[in-house]
């Protein structure tokens, strides 16, 4: 460990550590399920770090939420009712709020101090707490959908931490089943789906039971986050049986319309929407084998 820099050192990636040069630590608290901290990095602006592990940052956080709410919303005609689970930060809020089609917008996020901790240090980020469409549950995602109504949902959206702690069971077979159920039929499903260079075992166990649950189609995309473990993470996006979707050609492109206040997407856009969908070779093999 450098003094005066953070390391993100974890057993999911082991034998490797990015580090970030620290200017101050500004925050640091122990919530009942995790270990919060927030600092300024001299080269990412503020970082959130959950049990060590890094949430976001504020210079590459456009990348990961603007990918992980468009790649599914983008593939499906007026999305009206969204559940995102986890995500406390609101930057997922902030992103499905561009939809102009939305009309309710439910977050099932486990940990209230990384609400109030994005609302004190991530204004920017948590500004998707302020759209009236939004209504907030604090809890474990999985009873969560438990006491959801079979079709309520035309998207949800996984935006949870890594399967260490308290997001293990959002990687499970009964999770996702529970998030077939919730979706109506032709829904769509986006979840946090790891890194192609560091998880392949654990991409290759969410591909073959989402394969088993989801009758529509399956999909694995990815994009980049230098700030994540690889620089690379990834998504599954998948569909219920119902009116087909084609995840790969988008049906519902952002349009200036939907970003018109002084936000412009930084990252998303129609064609790295496609592209996403492209696999290294070794990726491939594997996921499209299960
Ligand atoms: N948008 C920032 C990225 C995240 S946040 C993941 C969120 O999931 C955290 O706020 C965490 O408290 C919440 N969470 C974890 N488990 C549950 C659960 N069971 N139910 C509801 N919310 C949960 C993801 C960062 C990815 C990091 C990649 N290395």
């Amino acid at each position: 460990v450098i003094p005066g820099w953070f390391s993100e050192i974890s057993p999911m990636w082991p034998g490797e550590a990015h580090s970030l040069k620290v200017e101050k630590i500004l925050f640091q608290g122990k919530s009942d399920y995790q270990n919060v901290m927030v600092f300024q990095s001299s080269s990412y602006g503020k970082v959130l770090v959950l049990d060590g592990v890094i949430q976001l940052t504020e210079r590459d956080e456009c990348a990961y939420q603007e990918m992980i709410t468009h790649l599914p919303l983008c593939s499906i005609p007026n999305p009206k009712k969204v559940l995102v689970i986890g995500g406390g930060d609101g930057g997922v809020l902030r992103e499905v709020s561009r939809h102009s089609s939305i009309e309710h917008i439910d977050i099932c996020e486990i940990d209230k101090m990384v609400i109030d901790v994005s609302k004190q240090f991530f204004p920017d980020v948590a500004v998707g707490y302020e759209d009236p469409r939004v209504k907030v549950h604090i809890g474990d995602g999985v009873a969560f959908l438990k006491a959801v109504p079979e079709g309520t949902y035309d998207a949800v959206i996984v935006d949870s931490s890594d399967p260490i702690g308290p997001a293990q069971e959002l990687f499970e077979k009964p999770f996702f089943s529970l998030v077939s159920k919730a979706l109506r039929p032709g829904g769509v499903v986006c979840t946090q789906a790891e890194s192609i260079w560091l998880h392949m075992h654990i991409i290759e166990d969410i591909v073959s039971n989402c394969r088993q649950i989801f009758k529509g189609s399956v999909n694995y995309a990815w994009t980049t986050v230098p700030t994540y473990p690889s620089g690379v993470i990834g998504f599954m996006l998948c569909s219920t049986e119902g009116p087909p979707v084609d995840f790969k050609h988008p049906v519902n492109a952002i349009d200036a319309a939907d970003c018109k206040s002084n936000r412009p997407l930084k990252f998303y856009n129609s064609e790295i929407h496609a592209a996403a969908f492209c696999l290294p070779s070794f990726a491939k093999k594997v996921i499209e084998a299960k």
